[in-house]
């Protein structure tokens, strides 16, 4: 049982949709502690230091394209297993095969569109959180329904 961190990008799809408060309201009632979160117009370079892993891949440029063409709300989530807990809520990459009671599942129809992000893993989660937030946009504090997530 290991606290995490974890940074989701809800994307210019789940934002234009308005589906940011029904998107925080899952993760929020997970139990995941919001530790930092803001509205960003992404930027180009952000967007391809951010999706540099799929560099060279034909869906690097159209996902780019995609990130940049609205804002996203960026936030980071603590609690427990989170990284794993944050990639089962939003389901498969693809929403057609996402599971219903995801958010991909219950919200997308294409995989060009698949309304949020998460980071894959713990060394992706330290660089997305410090590529997205200085260490002053995260607040760290205790929150009042801790001790009823654990024993
Ligand atoms: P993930 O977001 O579930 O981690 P990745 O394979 O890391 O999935 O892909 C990053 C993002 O690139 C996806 O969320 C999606 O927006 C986009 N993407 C991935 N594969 C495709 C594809 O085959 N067509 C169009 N977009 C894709
Ligand atoms: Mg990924």
């Amino acid at each position: 049982m290991k606290n995490q961190r974890t940074f989701v990008m809800i994307k210019p799809d789940g934002v234009q949709r308005g589906l940011i408060g029904e998107i925080i309201n899952r993760f929020e009632k997970k139990g995941l502690k919001i530790v930092a979160m803001k509205f960003v117009s992404v930027s180009k370079k952000l967007a391809e230091r951010h999706y540099g892993i799929h560099k060279g891949k034909p869906f690097f440029q159209p996902t780019v394209d995609y990130i940049t063409s609205s804002p996203v709300v960026a936030i980071v989530f603590e609690g427990i297993d989170a990284i794993n807990m944050v990639r089962n809520m939003m389901g498969k990459t693809n929403p057609q095969d996402a599971a219903m009671g995801t958010i991909r599942g219950d919200y997308g129809q294409f995989i060009g569109r698949n309304i949020v992000h998460g980071s894959d893993g713990p060394d992706t989660a330290e660089f997305e959180i410090n590529l997205w937030f200085k260490p002053e946009e995260i607040s760290n504090y205790k929150k009042i329904d801790e001790q009823w997530l654990t024993e």
